[in-house]
This record gives structure tokens, C-alpha cells and sequence, in this order.
């Protein structure tokens, strides 16, 4: 059947700042409390959202979430107003606050796994919310996605969206940043590959390993795909260590394409050979390997040139890698990509680089920032349209970011009580601008 590949993704909210929260994401620690720019974040992510939309792809958008968190706050004892919930948990609890303001839900990547419809079994696209239990500020995600992804797909008889995985470590789910799909084409049958740190109460790597092959086994499950078509991969432990906390630091597919880095996987001969077996019929893969002595794990991390979204862009024969300019910047990771678009018969045959800076200072790339959704034209049609992207919902967005986002968020300037005013009102304005209906955030709802 045919169908379309549409990345959503998601938008930066209002708080986007610093504060070092993730273990194990080297970008987060190295800039932690450095001053961030939510207004050119924003701006950098909707400049990549109407640049995909300029070549010819679909486009879509997920919305930020409430932050500063307030109604957590107060499950955890904090009273009051929501300026003076917000001014206590600053002076009080700082750790907790700066928990509390995250803007982490931009990197659309980990809010779900999607599983196609031409993959199910029950005809149906899944969509299972991540419960990204590893990292307290990210655990506070699950619900509000769970609503904005019931916005979207509302129809349940074409669309199966399921909330999180209880949220506990033998069951760390990170969502599609832990998860590739390979087929001939967005609507033919894929072979879905489930990439795992590692089991529950396995071993340990040094830095988090956030993805468990429990919580894998229970999201194919749940979305009914066919052992036949689902692979399970374990990441290698140097590449966790290196600062690949998830496989999309260190890997990305799209369509019959593996791009990956040498050291991705514990087992590389081992999955070729799975992926290889199970697309007899279906499509002949194709993996291209960056070799370490071209690319080392270091340059893949600090670069994120696997982080890029691998995309068709119609009319072209090879595919189009969208990478981070810091790509650009690193001589290996640069050289290799020139070589390999210039191969002849190339899989990957362009390249370009986007600019995302604010959101790569949180270890978020280009492909961090979007959740691909293969849709059927029957499914787009079923999906609230006000999501697309189109010019003027892109000229809406800038506008409404230039007229709410500070320039500047200084760590000194977050425990400002005025920053919760200032964010409720823009995202109640939001929620005028995308299908979101004026109870989508909890502070909407009190
Ligand atoms: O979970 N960074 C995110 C980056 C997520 C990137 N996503 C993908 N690879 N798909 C994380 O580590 C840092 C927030 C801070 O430190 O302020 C943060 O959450």
C-alpha cells in the first residue's frame, strides 16, 4: 500500500535551558549552565521543519509540554499559588526544580516507538509512549505525549496508541531512538529492529544503559508485529561508554539503508545476517559502515553524524542525509560524508546540514528532534490535520515564539516566578494555534 513517511517534531518549549541532567550524554554535561537562547532553539527547529517541507516532505509538529512542571511540584509537598509553588521548589529543592523545567519533550525521537500499519497485525498503526524511566526530567513526559499523540490519532480503529510501559528499570523504554525500520518502501511490510543496552537485571555498562530487550519484547507485542519481521539488537557497551546513550547517536535506517558506525552494535555480523534472512522477499538491505579508523567513536558522538535524518526526497535515486553542521565542522565526519555521496551508485547520494546548535548543546540532533510516523493516505486523512505543517502554520509558530520566548535563559534567571506566567500564557496560546483544545495542559485543567 502506499504510503508516506512524516516526520513530526516536536517544538521547543519556552524553558529550554542547561542544567546537565542526563548521565551518560556528554554534550549535556560538558554545557551544563550555560546560557541558553530558547527564542533561537525554537526558531533553529522550525527553520529544520520548513526546510524538510521545502523538499518536497511531509512535515508535522508535536507540541512542548508544561514546564516548569507545577503539578508535579505539588505532588511532592510544594503549595500555593503556582508562582509560589515555583519560587519554594527553586530556594528549597534546586535539583528538583531544574527537573521540573526541562525541555526535553523537543527531542520527539523518545516520545514513542511507531510501528506502520503494514507491520501490524491487526492492520492498525501502534504507537507505544516511552516511559524514559532512566532520567528523572525525562520519566515526566509520558503522560503529556500520551495526550498529544491521542490528539493526532484519535480514530482508534485505525490507530493503536498505547500509554507507557510501567515505569521501572527492567522495563527502560527510550522509544524510536532506540528503534529503525527497514523496508522497499514507507508502506510495504519492514523489519522492525529493536536496538537494547540491555536486559533486565543484566549487566551493567559504565554509563546508563536506557533500553531494556524486555521493554522491546513488550512493545512489539504490543503493536502485533511478526517474530518473522522483528530483530533484536544489543548495543555495544563501548559505544554506551563513548557517549552513544541511544542507538540513534550511533545508527540510522531508512527504507533497504543501514548507516551505522562500526562500533554500534555488539554483535554487527550477527544482525546483518537476521536482517538479511528475515527481508528474503521483502527487499534487499543495504549497510553502510563507517569504519573507526575513518570516523572514530569520539568524532560519531561528538559530531552526531549518525543523528541525521536519512530521508527520500522525491524525485531523487539516493537517499539524502539532513546532518547537524557540526558535521560539517569535523574534518573526519565531513571527508567521510563527502566520499561517500560521491561513490558512484552511492545509497546516500546528498547531503545537508541544518542547524539545530541550541538543541546539539543538549545532545539532541536533527533526528533526535522528530517522531517518524508512516502514515497511509487513509490514515493521514484520519489524523487532526492542524498538525501538518504548512506555510501558515509555519509563520504562525515564528511569530508566536518571537512574541513569548525570552532570548536568553541565564541559570540565574530560572527561578524567576514571572518565567511560569509567561510560559502558561504562551502555551495557552498554543493551544489556539495547533488542535490541542483549551484543557490539553494541566494548568489549563485546574
Ligand atoms: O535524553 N538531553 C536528552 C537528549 C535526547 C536526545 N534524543 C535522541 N538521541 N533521540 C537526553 O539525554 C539534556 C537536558 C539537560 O541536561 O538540561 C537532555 O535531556
Amino acid at each position: 500500500m502506499s504510503a508516506e513517511e512524516i516526520n513530526f517534531d516536536g517544538l521547543v518549549g519556552p524553558t529550554h535551558n542547561y542544567a546537565g541532567l542526563s548521565e551518560g550524554n556528554l554534550a549535556s554535561a560538558r554545557n551544563k549552565d550555560r546560557i541558553a537562547r530558547p527564542r533561537d532553539a525554537a526558531l533553529q527547529g522550525i527553520a529544520k521543519m520548513k526546510r524538510m517541507r521545502a523538499m518536497g516532505l511531509a512535515q508535522g509538529v508535536l507540541p512542548p509540554h508544561e514546564r516548569p512542571n507545577i503539578g508535579w511540584l505539588r505532588s511532592l509537598g510544594f503549595a500555593g499559588s503556582d508562582r509560589e509553588v515555583w519560587a519554594r521548589a527553586w530556594e528549597t529543592e534546586p535539583t528538583i526544580a531544574r527537573t521540573a523545567l526541562a525541555a526535553s519533550a523537543m527531542w520527539a525521537a523518545n516520545a514513542a516507538t511507531i510501528s506502520p500499519s503494514a507491520d501490524c497485525a491487526d492492520g492498525r498503526l501502534h504507537a507505544s509512549v516511552a516511559n524514559l524511566q532512566t532520567m528523572l526530567h525525562r520519566l515526566l513526559e509520558a503522560e503529556q505525549t500520551e495526550r498529544a499523540l491521542r490528539r493526532l490519532m484519535p480514530d482508534e480503529a485505525r490507530f493503536g496508541v498505547h500509554g507507557a510501559l510501567p515505569p521501572h528499570d527492567a522495563l527502560s523504554d527510550e522509544g524510536a531512538a532506540n528503534h529503525m525500520r527497514m523496508a522497499a518502501s514507507a508502506g510495504a511490510p519492514g523489519i522492525e529492529i529493536f536496538v537494547y543496552g540491555r536486559e533486565a537485571h543484566g549487566a551493567r555498562t559504565q554509563f546508563p544503559a536506557r533500553q531494556t530487550l524486555e521493554a522491546c519484547r513488550a512493545v512489539a507485542r504490543r503493536h502485533r508485529l511478526s517474530d518473522g519481521r522483528s530483530v533484536y539488537a544489543l548495543q555495544a557497551a563501548e559505544a554506551i561508554d563513548a557517549g552513544a546513550f541511544h542507538n540513534d547517536v550511533v545508527a540510522v535506517a531508512h527504507e533497504r539503508v543501514l548507516f551505522h558506525h562500526q562500533d554500534a552494535f555488539a554483535d554487527k555480523a550477527g544482525l546483518y545476517a537476521e536482517v538479511g534472512t528475515k527481508a528474503v522477499g521483502l527487499f534487499e538491505p543495504v549497510f553502510v559502515e563507517v569504519p573507526r579508523a575513518a570516523v572514530s567513536l569520539g568524532d560519531a558522538v561528538s559530531s552526531y553524524l549518525f543523528n541525521s535524518q536519512l530521508v527520500s526526497v522525491p524525485g531523487a535515486k539516493a537517499l539524502t542525509l539532513i546532518a547537524p553542521s557540526e558535521v560539517r565542522e569535523n574534518n573526519r565526519a565531513s571527508a567521510f560524508v563527502r566520499e561517500m555521496i560521491a561513490a558512484p551508485d552511492a545509497a546516500i547520494g546528498a547531503v545537508e546540514y541544518v542547524e539545530v546548535r541550541e538543541s546539539m548543546r543538549n545532545g539532541g540532533g536533527p533526528a533526535c528532534l522528530r517522531l517518524r510516523i508512516v502514515m497511509t493516505a487513509a490514515e493521514r486523512a484520519a489524523a487532526a490535520p492542524g498538525f501538518f505543517l504548512d506555510d501558515a502554520l509555519g509563520r504562525t509558530l515564528e511569530a508566536w515564539v518571537r512574541k513569548h520566548y525570552r532570548e536568553e535563559l541565564a541559570p540565574g534567571d530560572l527561578g524567576d516566578p514571572a518565567l511560569v506566567d509567561e510560559t502558561q500564557v504562551a502555551l495557552d496560546e498554543l493551544t489556539n494555534i495547533l488542535p490541542l483544545g483549551s484543557d490539553f495542559y494541566p494548568f489549563q485543567r485546574v
